[in-house]
């Protein structure tokens, strides 16, 4: 899957351009783009990852931050189910990312599902 680039609504930075990466969860790995220092709200990162799908109905979960010193902000986030990304072979779309609530952005990801003789359970 490719972290393509965002578009965020959040600025976490009261002075000066947030520094975002984002960072992809899954039960069984977690993965973190390259900060883009100073992207500000159009970072782009065009990073890809091998994510190991065992389970489709497992979660995965898209989080942006601003690095800062100390600890980051959350600039957003979304969760999704894995099958998402197996659906037509891919997927090439704009995820939407909310703070508490509140839409804070997009998040474009790009992902070509190649079956690797995967499991095919996990099915709810
Ligand atoms: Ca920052």
């Amino acid at each position: 899957m490719t972290v393509i680039e965002a578009r965020l609504t959040r600025d976490t930075e009261t002075f000066g351009k947030m520094d975002p990466y984002v960072k992809i969860s899954t039960r069984q790995q977690n993965f973190k783009t390259a900060v883009k220092n100073g992207a500000g709200k159009t970072p782009m990162w065009n990073q890809t990852f091998n994510i190991d799908v065992k389970y489709i109905g497992d979660d995965m979960t898209v989080q942006c931050f601003d690095e800062d010193p100390g600890s980051d902000d959350l600039i957003g986030e979304c969760t999704m189910k894995l099958s998402a990304l197996t659906v037509n072979g891919g997927l090439d779309e704009w995820f939407g990312i909310a703070f508490r609530g509140k839409a804070s952005g997009q998040v474009h990801l790009k992902a070509v599902w190649k079956p690797a003789g995967a499991a095919q359970g996990g099915m709810p």
